[in-house]
């Protein structure tokens, strides 16, 4: 409607139409004119330039800098994969701009044979594609209530791509691991300083070696058969499948085998789920994907006609594959979808399901219904009704639940 309304003066020069969240948002954070993050001196992608992209791809924009934009719920829908234009975006500070030529992955610390790696070293090394869904620990935090910090994601912060890369054990065994590692450090190249006053600090995460090397770790440069984007770490960066993405460190730089655990901000400051709970406070660090069921289709508020009715949607999670998942309309029973797509151990599951919408009772009135979905993993977890909330508001797998008109 906004489109044709427009249309004469778009005869007058060129329009641009933004969803008024977007807008919305963007101006709350500051707008796009709002100061830079205090970043390091690597060389910064052009952050005008990086959120103007992802207005042109439909992205919701959160905050312009830095970057941070979700995937729009229709987008959802389709293929198996996000296009990588769509997949959604989160930075803690500039997105840097490397030099693929003059990257030198360096592996040090407690290994046998410290490596420094460029790009076509890596790329000749064996490689692996895989599915993999990448959810950020912060998806859904919009719904909690009270309202917590950060960024205020709603479903989009969920995306599947193809990443083919080299395997982190690759890389490890040509360094050789000694006796006395514990932990895999990633070091990305952005940073800055995140409180006044404070030293620099680049963005790095740490795995232990058991988990490093369980969780087919990739160090992918390939994201859907495309050079991997700028936005998304180019030109390299970890995939840890299963576990919510800000243990993918992007812009890998360095790879450190240490003896401790590591202490960094992203690893004990924050990515932990804090509960409240009887009097005390709860501490558990962020690891894997909670198992989690979206509704793609009906879009929220979607007018619908009475009859035979189609709900589509994903589900995911990082623990195991997906068992079933479980549809309810209105105050009916809940109905077991069929899963569409063939299993991938660490991609997102499609499913559907087909069923009857009963028309609104003999009023002219259209009648509100709401559709919500559960997903079972076959590890045995489900989700619950509500997430429990918690500081920073991690880990939302409440269910979803989108209200249709039926007319
Ligand atoms: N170097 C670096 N890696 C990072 C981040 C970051 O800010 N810097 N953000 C992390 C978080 S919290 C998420 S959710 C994912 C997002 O990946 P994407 O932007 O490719 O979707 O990257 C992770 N890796
Ligand atoms: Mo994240």
């Amino acid at each position: 409607r906004l489109r044709g309304f427009m249309q004469p003066f778009e005869q007058a020069g060129s329009l641009d139409i933004y969803p008024a969240s977007t807008c919305a948002r963007v101006v709350a954070s500051g707008g796009c004119g709002a100061e830079l993050p205090v970043s390091n001196n690597v060389p910064a992608v052009d952050p005008e330039q990086a959120c103007q992209d992802a207005l042109d791809a439909e992205l919701v924009v959160h905050r312009a800098h830095p970057l941070n934009c979700e995937t729009s719920i229709p987008a959802l829908l389709g293929g198996v994969v996000m296009p990588n234009a769509h997949f959604y975006v989160r930075n803690h500070f500039q997105i840097p701009s490397l030099d693929a030529d003059a990257l030198r992955l360096s592996v040090g610390g407690l290994v046998d044979r410290p490596l420094s790696l460029s790009l076509n070293d890596i790329r000749s090394m064996k490689s692996q594609t895989l599915f993999v869904t990448l959810e950020c620990a912060g998806n859904g935090r919009s719904l909690f209530d009270p309202v917590i910090e950060g960024e205020r994601w709603n479903f989009g912060a969920v995306s599947t791509a193809e990443w083919t890369g080299v395997p982190l054990t690759e890389v490890l065994d040509q360094a050789g691991v000694q006796a006395g590692a514990k932990e895999v450090l990633f070091t990305g190249a952005d940073g800055g300083t995140i409180d006044d006053g404070g030293h620099p600090i680049r963005f790095e995460r740490s795995l232990q070696l058991d988990q490093a090397r369980n969780a087919e770790v990739l160090l992918a440069y390939t994201m859907n058969g495309e050079t991997l984007p700028l936005q998304h770490g180019y030109p390299l960066r970890v995939i840890v499948p299963g576990w919510y993405a800000v243990a993918s460190v992007k812009w890998l730089t360095d790879i450190r085998l240490i003896d401790r655990s590591f202490k960094g901000h992203y690893q004990t400051q924050k990515y932990w789920y804090e509960w409240e709970r009887d009097g005390g406070i709860v501490r558990e660090p962020v690891t894997l994907q909670h198992v989690r069921a979206l509704v793609t289709d009906p879009a929220p508020n979607q007018e619908v006609n009475p009859g035979r009715f189609t709900i589509r949607g994903v589900a995911w999670s990082g623990a195991a594959p997906i068992a079933r998942v479980e549809v309810r309309v209105g105050d009916g029973s809940w109905q077991e979808a069929r899963l569409v797509s063939e299993r991938k151990r660490h991609s997102w599951q499609w499913w559907e399901l087909i069923t009857r919408l009963e028309a609104a009772a003999d009023t002219d009135e259209p009648a509100k219904t709401t559709i919500r979905a559960r997903a079972f993993d076959l590890a045995g977890r489900s989700q619950p009704e509500h997430a429990e909330w918690n500081r920073f508001g991690y880990g939302n797998n409440g269910i979803h639940s989108v209200s249709v008109k039926v007319i």
